[in-house]
């Protein structure tokens, strides 16, 4: 028989429940019939007057066990279980450290009383995984906290502080951080004997329909395309709509059921757990001595190397940074030190902060400064020559054991390795832009890579705010390969009649941030032009040649106004037209299904081959990589659980229909009526 994760201890007239079910105690069945019998045995002991639930570990139960989702039941539900602790008779106080989550949540709503110590967190992040609070949670947050609060935390999800749950009445008490359990039995014990028990139930709910509205318009944006957040919305509107306890615990079930089915919820629940496998790499063993990462070197100023500085003074590790130029490196600074002022403003950071953060910064000219660095990542210009001489000379320069990375987005890590003495050193850090913005980090693995090494940036990730994935020496590594294969047939249908604008907006509507065309206006139509304006063979070379540069001239696919806003432009148009009346391709009526297939479907045929070729350690990497790095609906589950989602017969078929041969494994899984 296995033991049961909860245990209880008594404390003369109080009874401890304890869970013991690491690693963040969720609550799984064993827990919950483990809550549910010690509930009894405090209720039927006249020697109890009060009872404390507490967990062991780094966390309060950190909500519903998520593996179980989707599978038969067993034991009582969570509903169930805290209904009970509710409706008990004697005073039950939840005494929270760490996070208490969701459905961890939701049991201390259940209680009587809450205590927490300073540090801990409260919420209901359920919206995340495409969810709402199903655990009551939806009722009992506005009966004791309003309609507002309610709506920011089951609909946008972020938790709350301590102190912020006790000024809002979620916390009674604030207690010691390092006495929670002493203090909340103590507490138990003064309100023993306090009758009525106060029971979030029997709380009513004042209607604010003014903040409902004001709510909405103001995440409109953020809630764009996701189910949850209405679903969490409607039941908020329903506890202060003036039905009963029941009613709206019914309403919530119901909307929670819808959620659970659908494939949103599905795909942000396959993200939660992709996102923390892609940090696992397969040969590597999770007790990997790390090398230490005191203080870093970043080469280069600009967009690029300025933001990858701002990803590690915001961790409180110091930065050498270096460029050619003392103009290049006081306006690379100068940027640094405006970025977070601005965020200052905003009130994300004091100004105390804002002066640590560029206290731990070292602008310098001289490369040799780079000496005493632990990693030195490289951002200069895409040019492998100049590449290979740089790392020719970190090798001079670095100290032994010391990290070199380079940010670049597809030249071969393996050839800069290969001109130092140390090529097992060297790795692939590849940030995406806005660096200090987006959550990616593409960690290239070279052939020489020492296990140590990937197993120490791997790591590093995390203090730094971003998602690690693992991708092998490919061009593009995963992201931009798998991009690449977008733009030749988005160029294809304008030759067969669609407009830059109609592409554009399929892809947007089906939740990408933007279109390719609009991405080539933003990174710049003339990257990569041959620069000859004589010489036009496509309608990029004629963009080009006439200075539609994209938006840094206010004119590229689109035309642009002062505010950078784009419209349709005739120019273009003509352009477009001269091409298509030229080429034997045939015209052609596009639906925005038809744009999808033709672009995307090419995309998850690239992944495949990615997948086949060992340069992805898994199908779920590839999903993280587009969804933090390039903004893929975080509802749609990434590239590779989307086509599963479409069906891959469905993928093969469309392919082969616009001429796209067909990746084998891609095939193989199709014809075996297999997923990725
Ligand atoms: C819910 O409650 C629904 C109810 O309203 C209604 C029910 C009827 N379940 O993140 P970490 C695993 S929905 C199962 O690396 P951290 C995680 O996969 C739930 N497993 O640690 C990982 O496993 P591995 C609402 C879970 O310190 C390990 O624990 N709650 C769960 O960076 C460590 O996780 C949430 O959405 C879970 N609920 O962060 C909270 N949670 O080591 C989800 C974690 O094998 N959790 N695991 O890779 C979190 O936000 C973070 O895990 C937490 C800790 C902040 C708690």
């Amino acid at each position: 028989m296995t033991t049961s994760p909860i245990r209880t201890e008594r404390h003369d007239d109080i009874l401890v429940i304890i869970s013991n079910n690491p690693p963040v105690n969720a609550l799984g069945a064993a827990v919950r019939i483990g809550l549910d019998a010690a509930i009894k045995e405090g209720a039927g002991d006249d020697a109890i007057k009060a009872m404390v639930i507490r967990c062991d570990g780094r966390t309060f139960f950190a909500g519903a066990d998520i593996t179980e989702f989707g599978k038969p039941m067993t034991g009582p539900g969570l509903g169930e279980v805290i209904d009970a602790i509710e409706a008990s008779e004697k005073p039950v106080v939840a005494a929270i450290h760490g996070t208490a989550l969701g459905g961890g949540c939701e049991v201390t709503l259940g209680c009587h009383y809450r205590v927490a110590v300073p540090s801990a967190k409260i919420g209901t992040p359920e919206v995340k995984l495409g969810l709402l609070p199903g655990a009551g949670g939806t009722q009992r947050i506005p009966r004791i906290a309003g309609v507002k609060l309610a709506l920011q935390m089951t609909a946008v999800g972020d938790p709350i502080s301590a102190k912020a749950a006790h000024a809002a009445g979620l916390i009674d008490r604030i207690v010691g951080e390092d006495s929670l359990e002493a203090d909340a039995i103590a507490f138990a014990r003064e309100i023993a004997d306090k009758r009525p028990l106060p029971r979030a139930r029997e709380g009513s709910v004042q209607a604010d329909e003014a903040a409902v509205a004001e709510f909405k318009q103001a995440n409109a944006r953020k809630f764009r395309g996701f189910d949850a957040p209405a679903a969490n919305i409607a039941c908020v509107e329903k506890a202060a709509s003036g039905a009963s306890f029941e009613e709206g615990i019914a309403f919530e079930r119901q909307e929670f059921m819808k959620l659970m089915g659908g494939t949103q919820s599905a795909a942000q629940r396959h993200l939660f757990f992709a996102e923390r496998q892609a940090a696992k790499v397969d040969d590597i063993p999770a007790g990997t001595q790390l090398r230490p990462i005191k203080k870093v070197g970043v080469i280069g100023a600009g967009t690029m190397g300025g933001g990858i500085s701002m990803n590690f003074l915001q961790a409180g590790i110091p930065v050498t940074i270096v460029e050619t130029a003392q103009e290049a490196l006081d306006r690379g600074t100068g940027v640094i030190r405006r970025n977070y002022e601005n965020s200052a403003k905003k009130g994300r950071y004091t100004t105390e902060k804002v002066e640590g953060m560029m206290g731990l910064l070292t602008p310098t000219l001289n490369l040799e400064d780079l000496a005493d660095c632990d990693l030195i990542i490289e951002a200069i210009y895409e040019n492998m020559d100049v590449k290979k001489e740089l790392f020719g000379k970190l090798d001079k320069i670095a100290k032994p054991g010391a990290i070199l990375a380079s940010n670049t987005s597809y030249l071969n890590i393996d050839e800069m390795a290969a001109v130092t003495s140390r090529p097992g050193d060297v790795i692939g850090m590849h940030f995406f832009s806005p660096a200090n913005v987006m959550k990616l980090l593409e960690v290239v693995r070279g052939a020489k890579t020492s296990p140590d090494v990937l197993a120490t940036v791997m790591a590093l990730a995390k203090p730094i705010g971003k998602v690690a994935v693992v991708s092998g020496v490919c061009p593009g590594f995963i992201g931009n390969r798998m991009l690449s294969q977008r733009q030749g047939p988005a160029n294809k249908m304008l030759m067969q009649g669609a407009r830059p604008e109609q592409i554009d907006k399929a892809i947007v509507d089906f939740g990408m941030p933007m279109g390719p065309f609009q991405m080539s206006d933003l990174a710049g139509v003339d990257i990569g032009w041959h620069r000859d304006p004589t010489r036009i063979e496509s309608i990029r070379d004629a963009l080009a040649a006439k200075g539609r540069w994209g938006q840094k001239t206010s004119k590229g696919f689109y035309d642009y106004d002062e505010k950078r806003t784009p419209s349709p432009s005739p120019e273009v148009a003509e352009i477009i037209e001269d091409f298509r009346s030229k080429s034997n391709l045939p015209k052609q009526d596009f639906s925005d299904e038809d744009v999808i297939a033709a672009t995307l479907y090419p995309m998850v045929n690239e992944g495949a081959k990615i997948l086949d070729e060992g340069m992805a350690q898994r199908a779920s990497d590839i999903d993280v990589v587009w969804i933090y790095g390039y903004g893929w609906p975080i509802y749609r589950g990434g590239p590779m659980f989307w086509a599963n989602t479409v069906g891959l017969d469905k993928v093969v078929a469309g392919l082969e229909k616009n001429g796209v041969e067909v990746a084998p494994l891609l095939k193989r899984k199709a014809e075996a009526g297999e997923k990725f």
